[in-house]
């Protein structure tokens, strides 16, 4: 039962002064009208109709929704409110356990297993993964050199193969195969159902209950019990060869104990741990990229920019060999990828309850408990952007206007004790990848390519195929000495970081 978690008119006392949608029918909510498939850009619109602050009821589940700059700020304030595991994440729960990002923030898992992997998503721990990146992301590229000329590929699969054998790797040492495989891994398959499944799941109808049918929930059984085994073979293997390093994020959850209590983490939790960081680690960052790409390709000055940025910084040659500090100083690349989570947080949102009675907006009280979803696909457009939001402008993150202005009107990692712990990794990761392919390819927007979010656990574009061809590569960048040689040469004469 979902019922703990339902708030309707008890925490908050004056639900009525907040706008809901016209057309308000009994059980139905307002879900009548709405295009189930996009939950998240209906309620776009609705934040566009009634302001900053609104609710939205679902079969008997209301959500309250805010998404302007002054009333998120009080949201993201820890000492009044904290993370809610809301409910459309309770059935991720079923996946993902107490794993880090669906545990409730009381459960002792929470901070031991923080605490263990924190270290995972430092400096030092980032510099050790861009090699495997730089790999990961040298398969992308092998892939789409067998297409040039050929079809046109489709951004957001090649995106998604491209960040899952990342954080598989990066996180495990596992190889899931993507693109020497026809058809998805057989984990991938179970998870992308899983997660439909857990979605279709929050919906619970009232007197009915779940509409979905008994097939489907052994299948979703099935489908996790495959997962688990998988995740369990791995773990088991690495334990089996008796490796004890600590040099991914399975060894430090196998292999250290808290800093402080000693305690380590259970086999259950480490398996929910990375099954977690499958799933909240790949499909936000190719979220990122192929909305980054198709800003890039209807931007082309903006394009031509990033291009020159990639040859000044790396050199011109055609086979470039970033090192990781080449990667951190891509500053415009970066801040593409930043405009392009402003535009579409590819997670759209995170909850904050209260951890006492409070009031927000100075005129809605909140019972201790109550709830709110911080719209960020909202938030980012609010009016301290300027006048012209929906309009791509990477400059939006130039140091000085990042600091002019506020810093919670940009959140599309989540905030305080429980915000995204991969965001740097993510960050370095598509920074890299989204480098290496406007330096390799001419990227021909060959169908015009109209942008369409599909919603699934998070925002993507669909239907996007770019047709490529090859860049003419010459040598005239500061890696001019070695351009066109090989991968063995490193081709910007700065010495590789010792650690990388
Ligand atoms: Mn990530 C939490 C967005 C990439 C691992 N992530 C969150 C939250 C948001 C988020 C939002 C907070 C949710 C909430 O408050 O309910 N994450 C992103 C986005 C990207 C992303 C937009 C890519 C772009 N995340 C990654 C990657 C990893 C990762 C990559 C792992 C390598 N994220 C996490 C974990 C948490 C999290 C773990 C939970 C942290 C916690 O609660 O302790």
């Amino acid at each position: 039962m979902k019922t703990a978690n339902r708030h309707g008119g008890h925490g908050w006392p004056d639900i009525h002064r907040i706008p809901h949608p016209p057309h308000r029918i009994p059980f139905l909510g307002d879900l009548v009208g709405a295009h189930p498939a996009t939950p998240v850009q209906d309620t776009m619109n609705i934040a566009r109709n009634l302001g900053p602050i609104f609710r939205r009821k679902v079969f008997d589940h209301e959500f309250v929704f805010v998404s302007d700059s002054s009333m998120a700020a009080e949201l993201v304030d820890e000492s009044r409110f904290r993370k809610h595991v809301a409910e459309s994440m309770t059935d991720l729960r079923d996946i993902a356990g107490d794993g880090l990002a669906t545990a409730y923030h009381h459960e002792p898992n929470w901070q031991r297993a923080h605490d263990i992997l924190v270290p995972a998503f430092t400096r030092e721990a980032l510099k050790s993964y861009h090699p495997t990146m730089l790999a990961a992301t040298r398969r992308l590229l092998d892939s789409w050199d067998r297409c040039v000329g050929g079809a046109p590929v489709d951004v957001s699969r090649d995106m998604t193969k491209v960040t899952l054998e990342t954080i598989a790797r990066a996180g495990f040492g596992y190889d899931f195969g993507s693109f020497e495989r026809a058809d998805p891994h057989p984990f991938v398959r179970a998870m992308v159902r899983a997660l439909k499944f857990s979605q279709q799941n929050a919906v619970e109808v009232p007197y009915i209950g779940s509409l979905l049918t008994r097939r489907a929930k052994r299948r979703n059984a099935q489908d996790t019990a495959l997962m688990a085994e998988i995740v369990d073979e791995v773990v088991h293997r690495r334990m089996a060869d008796g490796d004890t390093g600590t040099h991914d994020m399975l060894g430090l959850m196998l292999n250290t104990a808290h800093p402080e209590t000693g305690e380590r983490l259970a086999p259950a939790n480490i398996r929910n741990q990375v099954i977690t960081f499958l799933v909240a680690g790949h499909e936000t960052t190719a979220g990122a990229l192929s909305f980054a790409l198709y800003y890039l390709v209807k931007n082309p000055a903006l394009l031509a920019a990033a291009r020159e940025e990639v040859a000044r910084v790396w050199g011109g040659g055609a086979d470039p060999d970033p090192s990781y500090e080449q990667v951190t100083k891509l500053r415009h690349v970066r801040r593409c990828l930043e405009e392009a989570l402003r535009l579409w947080p590819t997670a759209p949102g995170f909850a904050r309850e209260a951890l006492e009675d409070t009031v927000i907006g100075g005129r809605h009280p909140m019972r201790r408990g109550a709830w709110a979803v911080v719209f960020t696909p909202m938030l980012h457009r609010d009016p301290v952007w300027g006048g012209d939001v929906e309009r791509f402008d990477p400059d939006r993150f130039t140091p000085e206007r990042v600091r002019a202005r506020p810093a919670h009107v940009y959140k599309p990692f989540g905030t305080g004790a429980r915000v995204c712990l991969g965001r740097q990794f993510a960050l370095h990761e598509a920074t890299l990848v989204l480098a290496m392919l406007v330096h390799r390819y001419e990227l021909e927007d060959h169908a015009d390519y109209q942008l369409k979010v599909h919603e699934r656990l998070t925002l993507m574009p669909t239907g996007f195929t770019l047709a490529l061809a090859h860049r003419a590569h010459h040598a005239d960048g500061p890696g001019a000495a070695s351009a066109g040689a090989g991968r063995e040469t490193s081709q910007n004469g700065a010495p590789e970081p010792a650690d990388a």
